[in-house]
Formats: structure tokens, sequence, C-alpha cells
């Protein structure tokens, strides 16, 4: 038995237990009311699940299990996957245990790559990464042992399972579908003793004659692999999952939900942007330009890319790792100054424009200024960056919420009728 393996066994059992005491003693306790706004507003702000992998503090962001994510920057993936799993971080021991574990898997079989070769030349990376995680389907080890009775407290160890040939299997599916949509030349085969987001900068097949490419790879990896349970994509995906979908149909969803704009594909929106004011100004443009050019944004009805939260109401922590990244890597590139003055104009636009709740920037106002700095211009692609750390995230939900044995999810729905008669009670 793999020391994960062992872990979560306890820490299941022990949360369990926990769980039934806390629902016999207060299970008929109140915990959010939902008003008619909400009703209309997307349910923001009523707590209706559980998520114990990570919290987002408006005031203070992304929490994994208790550490704060800027306490987090300089561990590696694999780390942060055993950490939103179990609480806790590897010992040296249960590290080389999880990388070994994961290195065995990674072996991608050979119809994901016909499938992906079969796709249209220009599907969207997004779609390529749902759809190569979906055909994986076939070899589900849940699936299977669903069919073949297994018990329910038991769901999770195949879960497990699937989730760590997923992961295994991830980078080099990702690094391929870069390399494969953008015509880059041949796949390149992973390092036995790299490490997951070492091995996966490797094969993307960056040139980086300064060697801190790989450094932002982990960087961005860890950033970006969890955020609660009721944003798009991770609930999607908790949604799939418990109606005992295996974890490939899951996390396949919740990629699909990630690829919109408002939520996964605005750190391409972001970059974007940015390179739309380099074009206007022939370069970097000064304060005055770059407030006119967020009114005429704002007034033409559009959102700013990279600023506003469901969640934050400060500027994002993940924001912050990546500006001391590039402060250190980039600080002279004028895509990256165009950045940092974008964060020194625009909340006071937003403040102004008092439409945001939130006008500070989120992680993907300089992520994609980074990326671009180390030569990966093509922005369809950055998405399957997010998504490929953000399948960590996924997963380690998955996993627990089978482990806790979540039921199928089922909120009610009104209809407008029923809202009219309400009100007037
Ligand atoms: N620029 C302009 N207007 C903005 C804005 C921005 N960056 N952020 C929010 N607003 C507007 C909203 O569109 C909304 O307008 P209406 O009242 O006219 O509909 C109003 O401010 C209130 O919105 P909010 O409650 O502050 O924000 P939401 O929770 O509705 O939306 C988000 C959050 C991220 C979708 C929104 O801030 C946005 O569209 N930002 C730009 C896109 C972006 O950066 N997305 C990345 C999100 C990161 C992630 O997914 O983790």
């Amino acid at each position: 038995m793999s020391l994960i393996v062992e872990k979560l066994s306890e820490l299941l059992n022990k949360n369990k237990s926990e769980i039934k005491q806390l629902c016999r003693k207060h299970g008929d306790k109140t915990v959010s009311e939902v008003t008619v706004n909400q009703l209309f507003g997307g349910t923001r702000g009523v707590k209706t699940m559980i998520c114990d992998t990570s919290e987002v503090d408006p005031n203070s962001g992304l929490i994994i299990r208790g550490t704060p994510i800027l306490d987090l920057v300089d561990r590696l993936p694999e780390e942060i996957f055993y950490l939103l799993l179990t609480g806790q971080l590897p010992d040296q021991e249960a590290l080389s245990d999880l990388q070994n574990q994961l290195r065995e898997r990674r072996e991608v079989p050979e119809y994901v790559w016909n499938v992906l070769d079969a796709m249209s030349h220009d599907a969207h990376p997004m779609t390529m990464l749902s759809t190569a995680i979906l055909v994986m389907q076939r070899d589900s080890e849940f699936a299977r042992k669903y069919r073949e009775g297994i018990q329910k407290s038991d769901y999770w160890k195949p879960a497990l399972e699937d989730a760590l040939r997923m992961i295994a299997r991830l980078p080099t599916i990702s690094a391929w579908i870069y390399r494969k949509r953008f015509n880059k030349g041949p796949r390149i085969q992973p390092v036995q003793d790299l490490d997951w987001a070492g091995n996966f900068a490797a094969m993307l097949g960056i040139e980086d004659p300064s060697g801190t490419f790989a450094d932002l790879m982990r960087l961005y990896m860890n950033i970006h692999c969890d955020h609660e349970g009721g944003n798009v994509s991770a609930h999607t995906c908790r949604l799939v999952s418990s109606a005992l979908s295996d974890p490939f149909y899951a996390v396949s969803a919740g990629l699909n939900g990630l690829s919109g704009p408002l939520h996964g594909l605005a750190n391409q929106e972001c970059l974007r942007f940015v390179l739309k004011l380099k074009d206007k100004y022939k370069g970097v443009p000064d304060r005055e330009q770059l407030v006119e050019f967020a009114w005429q944004t704002l007034n033409s009805g559009k959102v700013i890319p990279g600023y506003g939260h469901a969640v934050l109401r400060v500027t994002d922590p993940r924001f912050i790792a990546f500006r001391n990244f590039g402060l250190k890597v980039c600080p002279d590139s004028d895509v990256y100054k165009i950045v940092e003055l974008l964060y020194s104009v625009i909340p006071d636009v937003l403040k102004e424009h008092g439409h945001a709740k939130n006008p500070y920037p989120n992680v993907d106002a300089g992520s994609g200024a980074l990326l671009y700095h180390y030569g990966i211009q093509e922005f369809d692609y950055y998405t399957v960056l997010f998504g490929t750390s953000r399948v960590l995230g996924f997963l380690s939900q998955i996993i627990l919420s089978r482990g806790l044995g979540e039921p199928i999810e089922r909120p009610k729905s009104v209809p407008v009728r029923w809202v009219k008669s309400f009100v007037q009670t």
C-alpha cells in the first residue's frame, strides 16, 4: 500500500466520525440564508458545500489547508497535491513515494495520441485537453470497481488510482498539446528523475538560456492548484462526480467550465489587452494614455481582464507571487512594464467606475506576461497551463468527496413565479 493510501485511510476515518457527530448534534442548525438577490445572482456567498482542500478569504486570498499560498510558492506541486489531500506537507519519504507512484503511471496510452492527432488542426487547446482526459475514461479504475460492486466506503481508493494516473500523464499530454497544436516539433519524452513540473517544462521544449522557466512552471502549477469548491470549474467537477461519474468524466467537465472567458480563459484575455496597449501606443503607454484606454474599454461595456473577483476583495496574493517572479526575471520587458503600470492605474479607475466589488488584480493579471517573456506567445494555450495545475485541486476534492461518502448534489430550483408569490407573503 502506498504511503498516501495509508495516510488517507487514517484521515478519512477520523473526518467521517467527526462529521457524523457534527450532524447528529447540530444537523438542524442554519448555516446560510438565501436572499432574492442571491437567488438571481449566481447564489454568490451562499454556503452550500464542504471543501476542505482550500479556502479563499476575501481579505487574504487563497489558503491551502490553513497555509497562505504565499508561504507555499517554493514547494513542488507534488507536495501541494499531498497537502490538498491530507492537510499536511509530505516528509521526504512520503514525497518520494508519491513521485514514484506518479512515475510508474506516466505512460500515456497510444489511443490518446491517436485521438489528439485526429482533431481539427485549429481545435482549441482546452478542447484537446478536455478530450484527452475524457477518452482515458475507458481505463477508469473507479468505473471498473463500481461495476464490480465495490463498497461505498471504498470509493475513494479507485478514485485515487484514477487521480494518480491522470496527474502522472498530464504533463506529457499538456506539453504535447502545445507542441502539436502550434507546430513546435516532435514529442519530447519525460526525463526519468525530474520532478512533475520540471518535466512538464522540459517537455514543452521552450528555449531557456536563463534556466528559470522550470521555476516558473513550478510556481504556476502551485498557485493555480485549487480555489475552494464553489468556483465554476471545481463545482462542475464535484457535481459531475457526485453522480458517481468517474474522475475522468468529472475532470473533463471541470475543464470545460474552466474554459469560460470569465474564469480560466481570462488569462489569455489579459495578455491580449496588454498587447493591444503596446501596439496602440507603440510601446509602454504613459499613465494618461492607460487611463484613457481603460475608460474606453469600460464605456464600451467590456470588463478589464485580470481585475475583479467573485470572492476576493484585495490584490490576489497569487498575482503578488507572479509579480515578485516578474520583477526578478523580466523587469525591463515592455509587456511586463505595462502589467506593472496597469497595477498602479486600474484599481483607481475601477473604483471610480463603481461597478466591480473588487477593483484589484486577480491571478490572471500578470501570468500571461511571464509566459510571453519565455516565448509562449500562443494565448489559446494559457488556459491549458491553468487547467493542468487545477486538475490537482479537482482530483483532491473528488477523492475527499468520495471518501466522505458525500451524496449526489441536488439543490432546489424555483420558477420566477414562485419568487413573485413568495415575496408577497
Ligand atoms: N472590469 C469591469 N467591470 C467589472 C470588472 C472588471 N474587471 N469586474 C467586475 N465588473 C463589473 C461586473 O461586470 C458587474 O457589472 P454589472 O453589475 O454591470 O453586471 C459588476 O462589476 C459587479 O461584479 P462583481 O460582483 O464585482 O464581480 P462578479 O463576481 O460578478 O464577477 C469576475 C467576477 C471575475 C467574473 C469579474 O470581476 C470579471 O469579469 N473580471 C474580469 C475577468 C477576469 O479577470 N476573470 C478572471 C477571474 C479569475 C478566476 O477565475 O479565478
